[in-house]
């Protein structure tokens, strides 16, 4: 990962704006990722802020993933959201998740692994190398925990990649990928509910209502099941091979890899070894030749998922793809760029299915753009790398450090004052 510093002062109001908004939206040891829309701490939110918080206060920066992990169930799993304080601005929220008599302290799903990745960033930037190490050999045995409920619970037979059971585990909820496989879930008989999202978005930036049906019968679902790990991937009617979760998975076990040797943690060496080593491999039957780009598998039918979207270049992030592949990457992102003003929009831009204003349809996001970028200086890519840095950062000067952006007018879109995007400046600029 390449520090840039801003020397010439050129990013000096971004800096100071970034810096704002996470204070602004720091509860205590945890940052929500906008006020209203998402009042509580959210997984891979919170592993990426920490890296934003790491240019601010490097204990505050520990402190999020300290916080995060210290929700880990006893299986190992790290849900996807965990309700510190109630707060009646978001839905689903612990009464769904848990039951009214008796709500649960978080949901029973969980998100991209990002934390690994950003302890091994922490611990190398650190200016307090004492405080690095005990956090970082603190948080070892619960990042192996979570690494290894990935494999028990997602991928039992041993394949190289793990199941997402729901699209919000993917962090990319209505991506054109989850269309078919979500049409599939047969909708099950709904208490009535409210959306709170469209009282802080406009509706057509948000999922649609055949969407939210699905994804709460999920919920519903892997609710009566008691989130058991041993009964929900058999039971579950979504069940996809995500490139956004197994592409953080592989890059967090490079990382926890890097972390144990420092560590002296060599006795989990070669546990996590197995994993790269089968993930390796396993890559490959995601890679689209014709397409130039990875693609997304549905587990129930075993189909390859015809949907080219801005994860399809994440396995760079990874490290999986070989040289040709990197070049075939390369060359597809520099097609869609021709195609919009600014750069990653979240499908392609030719495909019907694109939308620019509507969430993970069409819109850039600030996240996936950090880990494009870093994918591509890894294989030689920084031109290209630099293109799309810029236009992220010219996005966020020109229309405001918003949860996402029109890929074709920069118009910012979804919440403002937005925890990641903030953070993803602070990471890149300084
Ligand atoms: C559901 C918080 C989260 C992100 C996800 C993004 C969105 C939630 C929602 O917001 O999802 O988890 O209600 O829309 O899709 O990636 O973690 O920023």
């Amino acid at each position: 990962l390449r520090p840039r510093a801003d020397a010439s002062g050129k990013y000096s109001a971004i800096i100071e704006a970034s810096k704002e908004i996470l204070k602004q939206n720091d509860r205590g040891g945890y940052t929500i990722p906008a006020k209203g829309l998402y009042p509580y701490q959210w997984n891979w939110d919170s592993a990426l802020v920490a890296l934003g918080w790491a240019s601010l206060d490097e204990t505050r920066a520990w402190e999020e993933l300290e916080k995060l992990l210290s929700a880990q169930w006893n299986d190992g799993m790290v849900p996807h959201i965990v309700f510190h304080q109630p707060s009646p601005t978001y839905f689903p929220g612990p009464e769904i998740w848990g039951s009214v008599e008796s709500p649960r302290g978080s949901t029973g799903i969980t998100q991209p692994p990002v934390a690994a990745i950003s302890v091994r960033r922490l611990f190398e930037s650190a200016h307090d190398k004492e405080l690095a190490l005990k956090t970082a050999t603190e948080l070892f045995p619960k990042l192996l925990a979570w690494h290894r409920w990935f494999y028990k619970a997602r991928d039992p037979e041993g394949t190289g990649l793990v199941a997402t059971l729901h699209p919000w585990e993917s962090g990319m909820d209505n991506s054109p990928a989850w269309d078919e496989a979500l049409e599939r879930v047969p909708v099950a008989k709904l208490p009535p509910y409210e959306r709170r999202d469209l009282g802080h978005v406009n509706s057509a930036m948000r999922p649609r209502k055949e969407e939210y049906d699905r994804y709460l019968t999920l919920v519903y679902l892997f609710r009566d099941a008691d989130y058991d790990l041993k009964k929900l991937y058999n039971l579950s009617t979504f069940r996809v091979t995500d490139l956004c979760t197994n592409s953080i998975l592989h890059r967090a076990n490079l990382d926890l890899q890097w972390l144990a040797r420092q560590i002296g943690r060599d006795d989990a060496d070669q546990e996590i070894a197995t994993w790269i080593a089968r993930t390796q491999v396993a890559f490959n039957s995601l890679y689209d030749p014709a397409a130039q780009i990875y693609k997304c598998r549905d587990q129930l039918t075993g189909q390859m998922i015809d949907a080219s979207t801005s994860a399809g270049f994440l396995p760079l992030f990874a490290r999986v793809a070989d040289t040709a592949q990197a070049a075939a990457l390369a060359a597809t992102l520099e097609r869609w760029l021709k195609k919009v003003r600014y750069g990653v929009p979240s499908c392609d831009p030719t495909d019907a299915r694109f939308e620019p204003l509507r969430y993970w349809r069409g819109p850039v996001w600030a996240i996936v753009n950090w880990m494009i970028t870093d994918g591509l200086r890894a294989y030689g890519y920084d031109a290209l790398a630099e293109t799309v840095e810029l236009h992220t950062l010219e996005l966020v000067e020109q229309h405001g450090i918003y949860e996402y952006f029109d890929p074709v007018t920069g118009a910012g879109a979804g919440g403002s004052y937005f925890s990641w995007t903030a953070a993803m400046c602070l990471a890149w600029i300084l």
